[in-house]
């Protein structure tokens, strides 16, 4: 066990019981919920027994601050600093790896960092932050990377702040619950100016590095990939409308069934995302009003997450399955209104950053190759404003989204010092 194996997979192990879901499996830890904040407090602990200057910034996002030796630990000895860090929010019935595995390997590549400023092995030339961004699943409020893009003005504040979780609450009240100033919301150009680079290293989620071009004689690929591009993804509501009435007293000639409607274009969906290559589109949450057993259902709003490279087919599939849908809808004597809740244009991230993390990653892992990936994350978003770069870690069976994600030990190990390497060339 070396000393990475050790850090990065103690510190998951110290969190693994944290937000066990026992009815779906896996991890539901959804943003300001007491499992995502126990989570918060971890990291603030661990980056604190580091002696890294803690704090969290008007968007929820935590800064973990390396500075320099004699730093004023102000705007202008942080500027233009290396960042490196994930989430620690879940989706509902998530991984454990998903998030916190870059925020673990962030700490423990501190660790690796520090130990090798100790002995004169690293000379620094910047600050090193390591960050916690919020609510990057988008599974409580709908939004993805709702963190970043306050950060980034991605989203305006205040369409922000009223957003609403499943109980109704608005994503103003909660965060105000948690001790954040809804007023104080917003796009942040001095967060900005001080993220000179921005690192995520993330499990993999699908099966770039377990594709046979990637995999050796016994079916083992690399341990670590570098991040070329992210997919262009958006998240649309579909809300279908009929007629609510009793199970028993209505006939089914009788019937303006909105459940039928939506079923029949989730099947639409799969037909059409199926027709067009590269394309994927899901819909993974469905919720009927009342909700019934023994009631037909006045209105049912479903999901629907579409992806593909090219930003223009994405917006015709969706307009594609909702013309599919409105005619489903009409046959069934229902209507149906398309809402877009968030959409992020594929990514190509920085090619200096992308080069500089080949060449380092290589060192280590010298068939790391470069994966575009699915998956959308912060640093998605955050190459619009900074560059920003990602390292991907192993996942034996690519699975993602579900208590069957997995990396093992030494492979998380193996992106520990990846990360550590990348980040000392870039210090
Ligand atoms: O949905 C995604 O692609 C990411 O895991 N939030
Ligand atoms: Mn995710
Ligand atoms: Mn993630």
């Amino acid at each position: 066990m070396n000393v990475h194996t050790h850090t990065v997979n103690t510190l998951l192990g110290a969190i693994a019981g944290v937000g066990k879901d026992a009815r779906r499996g896996g991890y539901t830890r959804p943003v300001h919920s007491s499992a995502e904040t126990t989570l918060r407090e971890w990291f603030t602990a661990e980056a604190a027994a580091r002696s890294l200057e803690v704090s969290t910034d008007a968007n929820g996002i935590i800064w973990a601050w390396w500075d320099l030796p004699g730093s004023a630990k102000d705007e202008a000895s942080r500027r233009g600093a290396l960042v490196t860090g994930s989430h620690l929010d879940s989706v509902p019935g998530g991984g454990a790896f998903d998030g916190p595995l870059g925020v673990a390997s962030a700490l423990a590549a501190y660790d690796e960092l520090a130990g090798r400023v100790a002995t004169g092995s690293l000379v620094r030339n910047r600050a090193l932050a390591l960050a916690v961004f919020p609510e990057e699943e988008g599974s409580r409020f709908g939004v993805a990377c709702l963190g970043s893009r306050l950060l980034t003005g991605a989203i305006d504040p205040a369409r922000a702040l009223q957003l609403r979780d499943g109980e109704g609450n608005t994503f103003a009240e909660v965060a105000a619950a948690n001790g954040l100033d809804p007023a104080r919301m917003g796009r942040d150009d001095a967060a900005l100016a001080r993220i000179g680079d921005f690192i995520e290293l993330h499990v993999e989620q699908g099966q770039g590095l377990n594709s046979p071009a990637h995999t050796d004689d016994a079916g083992r690929g690399p341990a670590v990939a570098v991040g070329g591009s992210i997919l262009g993804h958006g998240r649309w509501r579909l809300s279908f409308f009929g007629q609510g009435n009793h199970a028993g007293t209505t006939l089914m000639a009788d019937r303006a069934d909105p459940m039928v409607a939506a079923a029949q274009a989730i099947v639409a969906v799969r037909r059409i995302a199926a027709a067009q290559d590269d394309a994927r589109a899901t819909v993974g949450r469905i919720e009927p009003v009342p909700g019934g057993t023994n009631a037909i259902a006045s209105r049912v709003d479903m999901w629907l997450d579409v992806r593909h490279p090219d930003d223009a087919v994405t917006a015709m599939l969706v307009e594609k399955i909702h013309g599919q849908a409105q005619k489903l809808a009409a046959f069934e004597g229902c209507s149906v209104h398309l809402t877009e809740e968030s959409f992020s244009n594929t990514v190509h991230f920085d090619s200096g950053l992308v080069r500089s993390l080949s060449n380092s990653v290589r060192r280590q892992v010298p068939d790391a190759p470069l994966l575009p990936t699915g998956a959308g994350h912060d640093a998605g978003v955050l190459a619009a404003k900074v560059p920003a770069g990602m390292l991907y870690v192993r996942n034996p069976s690519g699975i993602s989204h579900s208590p069957q994600e997995h990396v093992e030990d030494d492979d998380a190990a193996a992106g520990v010092l990846a990360l550590a390497d990348a980040l000392a060339e870039l210090l």
